[in-house]
């Protein structure tokens, strides 16, 4: 379809104006949000991941990718979620530490919130101490969401996951992880809840640890 190519090739290049007004000319012709978001904006960051990989473009031409990427997302966040009602719960999400990368998290965080859940975002690059704070100053807080996208912050995602356990608050909120480099195995190994390989199970797996409970 042209004009989900229009949008991949708008985000690649960065043009953030394009995608949005992409993004919305799709809606109005009556595209669903997660065709534009599958086959334009995602397909847009699967050129842009090997050419970045192969030094083919650099971090600033990945940078405005990333946020030409993020506009598009955050037009199609009313779509995404389905219709209100009382929340099924609440969580809260973050990049670990030393991770800047938010992109696949705040999808995440979208179709969290497409369940029903209301979700809290702590951004990027997240303290393990300002995880735990907030976990313990809300009690009403039923999971915790990690998103870790490099190799060398696996160790952070483990950080986070013993000291959500060491406080004492592993009883009360199920944790969730996710991200490129981390696995079903990775995240038994180091005691989590729930895995989810991408943002649609993510929702899933969310969903069922917070009504497991
Ligand atoms: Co980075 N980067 N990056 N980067 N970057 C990757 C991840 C990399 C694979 C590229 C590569 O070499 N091929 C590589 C990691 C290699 C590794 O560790 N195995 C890498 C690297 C090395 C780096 C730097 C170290 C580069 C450098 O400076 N030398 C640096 C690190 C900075 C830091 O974090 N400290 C860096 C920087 C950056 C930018 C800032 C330029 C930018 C981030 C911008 C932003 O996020 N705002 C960036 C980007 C954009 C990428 C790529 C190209 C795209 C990532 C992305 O957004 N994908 C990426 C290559 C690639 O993935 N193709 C790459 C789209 C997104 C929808 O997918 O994030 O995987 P993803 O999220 C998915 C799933 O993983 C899952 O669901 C999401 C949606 O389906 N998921 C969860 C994610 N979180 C989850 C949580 C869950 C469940 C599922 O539960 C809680």
């Amino acid at each position: 379809m042209a004009i989900i190519d229009d949008i991949s090739t708008a985000v690649q290049a960065g043009k953030k104006k394009d995608v949005e007004a992409l993004v919305q000319q799709a809606l109005d012709e009556g595209l669903t949000a997660q065709q534009i978001l599958g086959g334009g904006l995602l397909a847009a960051m699967d050129i842009i991941g090997p050419k970045f990989k192969n030094n083919e473009v650099f971090v600033p031409e990945v940078l405005v990718a990333a946020r030409a990427m993020n506009a598009g997302t955050a037009l199609l966040k009313p779509y995404l979620a389905e219709e209100g009602g009382e929340p099924l719960g609440k969580a809260l999400i973050g990049t670990v530490k030393g991770d800047m990368h938010d992109i696949g998290k705040n999808l995440v965080r979208m179709m969290i919130e497409g369940k029903g859940i209301e979700v809290e975002d702590l951004g990027v690059d997240v303290p393990v101490e300002t995880f735990v704070s907030y976990v313990q100053e809300h009690e009403e807080l039923d999971l915790v969401c990690f998103s870790a996208l490099l190799t060398t912050t696996l160790p952070a995602l483990k950080e986070a996951v013993m000291a959500i356990k060491e406080a004492g608050l592993g009883d009360r909120v199920k944790i969730l992880v996710g991200g490129a480099p981390v696995t079903q195995e990775y995240a038994d190994e180091i005691g989590a809840d729930g895995y989810a390989p991408d943002a649609g199970s993510a929702a899933a797996v969310a969903a069922e640890l917070i009504t497991a409970q």
